[in-house]
């Protein structure tokens, strides 16, 4: 990536020095000459308040406070904040650093679901090689292995797990084909999300507002925790981008039914993770009302231990994660107001789907984006990339690497360059 000269960033930061520029809060900052920020020849001090604060080997970011200690640790994550009564300004402790969970979609069993609820039978796609997908197995192997993630997402629609029918009637050979990609998950050592992709729907309908009742979705949940119920590896997505659903009360009492179907079906201390409207965007969960009726979901003994909330952000200009371009790093926007909100009420969120084209301006921005979340990894869990597994070559998202002649995998840039926890190590 460096193509400039040694001199030319020589002249590059005497010409910053010179300036006194200063960068604002939460955007990158200087490195040294003996440990550059990736060829960084901007800012190298910070605006009043923050601190040039050094995230990894190659990239530092203006983050507030006065730094003391904010430079990351190796070692474990932060323990969740308490929860306090006042929500004034607040910033990340000096434990802070560290992401619990860096990850990537392995996608396919959603194949043909439709953000309606609607999951064409014939659309599912497993994405593993005895099926006729790709190397699903063999990607997350290789995302463990070579690039430091210890987390997979595994999207399926509720109609492949029972085969069209809104119960929580499981079909046992649908399930040994979606449980094979659980396994092979498993079998790396990372956490996996059990992720039913069915946009707070089936068939068209809402659950609980006029599609299947509570007691079915709970029905649902009750027959996969019991699957899983003495892993402590397995994480359980609720839902996948819960949207335009009327009353988000009601979708709160739906989450509540699901969670108390888990942990009554024996899956007592596993992550739950909690999805709230508007597609679960992180920009809008707290003004849309989300933080707020979800945050009384609790477990059947009335504790919050294990609900952890779901929320998505592309970095494209309409948040869709369809364009390759990336415009922003959401911090102002959504992860700097949803980190304070949750630090306030002693809350913390996962990052399930993020992400961006292989390209300059999304190299940036997600780097960016990754480097606050683990400034702030008090409040946040991690991140999980959108998407591999049976994505084809040349999906404007694509994390599919791909594997050379003599096995080894080479990743996409965006994987190489920011989202995989040893891209700067
Ligand atoms: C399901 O299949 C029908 C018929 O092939 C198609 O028109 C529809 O778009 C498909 N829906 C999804 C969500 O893929
Ligand atoms: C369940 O699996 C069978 C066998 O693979 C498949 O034909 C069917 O379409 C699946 N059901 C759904 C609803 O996806
Ligand atoms: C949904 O979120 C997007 C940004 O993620 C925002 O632009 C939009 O206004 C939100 N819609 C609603 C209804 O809150
Ligand atoms: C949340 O978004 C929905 C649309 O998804 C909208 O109808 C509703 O008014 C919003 N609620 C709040 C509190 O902004
Ligand atoms: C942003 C993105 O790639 N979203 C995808 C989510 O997954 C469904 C299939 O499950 C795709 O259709 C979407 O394009």
């Amino acid at each position: 990536m460096i193509s400039k000269s040694f001199s030319a960033l020589l002249a590059a930061i005497t010409l910053a020095l010179s300036v006194h520029a200063q960068a604002a809060v939460w955007s990158q900052c200087g490195g040294t000459l003996t440990s550059f920020n990736k060829g960084w020849t901007g800012e190298t001090t910070c605006a009043a308040g923050s601190v040039c604060t050094v995230l990894s080997s190659s990239y530092s970011q203006c983050v507030p406070g006065t730094g003391a200690s904010s430079t990351p640790s190796a070692t474990s994550s932060s323990p969740a904040p308490s929860a306090s009564s006042t929500c004034a300004p607040n910033s990340p402790p000096s434990s802070a650093g560290k992401l619990r969970f860096a990850g990537v979609n392995i996608s396919g069993f959603d194949f043909g679901c439709g953000t309606d609820g609607t999951c064409n039978a014939s659309g599912a796609w497993p994405p593993l090689t005895q099926y006729y997908g790709l190397d699903g197995a063999g990607q997350m192997k290789h995302f463990v292995e070579d690039d430091g993630f210890n987390v997979f997402r595994l999207p399926v629609g509720w109609q492949f797990l029972t085969n069209g029918v809104a119960t929580g009637d499981i079909d046992e050979d649908n399930f040994t084909e979606y449980d094979a990609l659980v396994q092979a998950c498993l079998d790396t050592g990372a956490s996996c999300i059990v992720d039913v992709h069915n946009y707070a729907r089936f068939n068209g309908k809402i659950i609980g507002q006029g599609g299947p009742a509570n007691d079915a979705f709970a029905a649902l949940w009750s027959s996969i925790a019991a699957k899983y119920a003495d892993n402590d590896k397995i994480i359980f997505g609720i839902m996948n981008e819960p949207h335009d659903v009327p009353d988000i009360n009601l979708w709160a009492e739906s989450v509540q039914a699901a969670v108390t179907a888990i942990r009554n079906a024996g899956a007592t201390s596993q992550l739950i993770l909690l999805p709230g409207n508007n597609w679960t965007s992180a920009e809008t969960f707290v003004s849309n009302g989300s933080a707020d009726a979800l945050n009384k979901v609790t477990n059947p003994d009335g504790s919050i231990t294990g609900l952890i909330f779901d929320v998505h952000k592309y970095l494209d200009f309409d948040n869709s994660g369809t364009n390759a371009e990336c415009t922003t790093n959401n911090i102002d926007n959504a992860w700097a107001p949803l980190a304070q909100w949750l630090r306030c009420n002693g809350r913390q969120a996962f990052n399930t789907e993020t992400g961006g084209g292989n390209v300059a301006s999304c190299e940036q921005f997600m780097c960016e984006q990754v480097a606050f979340q683990k400034a702030n990894s008090d409040v946040f869990l991690g991140y999980v990339g959108w998407a591999a597994g049976n994505f084809y070559n040349g999906y404007v998202l694509s994390e599919v690497p791909t594997q050379n002649a003599d096995g080894t995998w080479t990743d996409q840039p965006l994987v190489a360059q920011c989202l995989a926890p040893n891209a700067n190590a």
